[in-house]
């Protein structure tokens, strides 16, 4: 049961004083219990801290980023085939990949990384990814997923994260790259008889010509294709994604579970 928010002392004048959980932003871990129902506007952080990742995949994932900082490619790779060995291909693409890509941007935001750093974990993850999803030996019957990212969407990994995680589910996968129009994407999906489109869009979250090309590539498929969205910024271009009737999916975990529910 939660506390009632009195007041804990009075001004000589009757104002009433409140403790501190009643500061700006000071009741986030009650309203995070579900104590308080929050009746202030909530505090928006620029960029949020990512979400502690399991103990035994915080290792792997520090790891990671001291090979990212010394910009050790052999390194780098060691420790992601190290983390896919101890945490099989899914637990390694959910638990370190996932993270670390969210963590990479968190670090250069605070000026602990540079863009260097960014571009040669980018690349890097991208072939990890790339040649890691080889083995799956996926059937010309499996079903078939084009991933892409529109025009204007230059932001590779979670596509690339994405891709992965379909041929780990024994999706025939066919990955496009960023910055595609409507129609070159729409022509894919007919000439690999792809069930599922899936769309990354990771920034920026504001392009005003986005959501008609979001309109016109849906009405260059045919109506069974089902499209599944994700990135950060999928959030900014609800209205037509909501209109296109798009599966939109906040993170991986819930890319499994449309794409396990879609095959
Ligand atoms: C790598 C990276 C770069 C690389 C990109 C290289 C490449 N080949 O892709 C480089 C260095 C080029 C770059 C450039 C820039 N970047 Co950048 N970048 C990143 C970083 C670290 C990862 C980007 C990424 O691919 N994320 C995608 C995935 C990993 O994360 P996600 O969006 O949260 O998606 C999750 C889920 O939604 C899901 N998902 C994603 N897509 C899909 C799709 C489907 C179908 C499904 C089901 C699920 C799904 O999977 C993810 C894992 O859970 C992010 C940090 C971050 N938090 O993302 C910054 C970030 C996106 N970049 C940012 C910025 C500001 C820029 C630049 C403007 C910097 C500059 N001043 O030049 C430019 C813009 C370039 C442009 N015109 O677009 C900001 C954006 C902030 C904002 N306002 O939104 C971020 C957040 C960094 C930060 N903290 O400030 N960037």
């Amino acid at each position: 049961m939660a506390p009632e928010r009195d007041a804990v002392a009075f001004a000589v004048n009757g104002v009433p004083i409140f403790g501190p959980e009643d500061g700006p932003g000071g009741d986030a871990v009650a309203g995070h219990e579900g104590a308080y129902e929050e009746d202030r506007q909530h505090i928006q952080l620029e960029e949020r801290a990512p979400i502690a990742p399991a103990p035994e995949s915080e290792f792997h994932l520090e790891a990671c980023l001291l090979a990212i900082k010394a910009l050790d490619q052999k390194k780098l790779e060691e420790e992601l085939t190290r983390s896919a060995l101890s945490l099989g291909h899914q637990g390694m693409i959910m638990r370190v990949v996932a993270p670390l890509a969210q963590k990479l941007g968190y670090l250069w935001r605070l000026g602990e990384i540079t863009g260097a750093h960014e571009h040669f974990a980018s690349a890097l993850i991208r072939t990890f990814l790339a040649n890691i999803s080889k083995p799956f030996g996926i059937t010309d019957s499996a079903p078939g997923i084009v991933i892409a990212t529109p025009v204007g969407q230059l932001h590779e990994l979670g596509a690339v994260i994405v891709s992965a995680t379909a041929s780990s589910l024994g999706w025939r996968v066919t990955y496009l790259g960023t910055n595609l129009p409507a129609a070159e994407i729409a022509g894919a999906v007919a000439q690999n008889k792809a069930t599922v489109l899936g769309l990354s869009i990771v920034f920026p979250e504001n392009d005003p010509n986005l959501n008609d090309e979001l309109c016109r590539l849906r009405s260059f498929l045919p109506a069974r294709t089902e499209i599944v969205v994700g990135g950060r910024a999928s959030g900014a271009y609800q209205s037509a994604l909501t209109d296109i009737g798009a599966h939109v999916c906040s993170d991986i975990r819930q890319c499994y579970e449309v794409l396990e529910k879609l095959g």
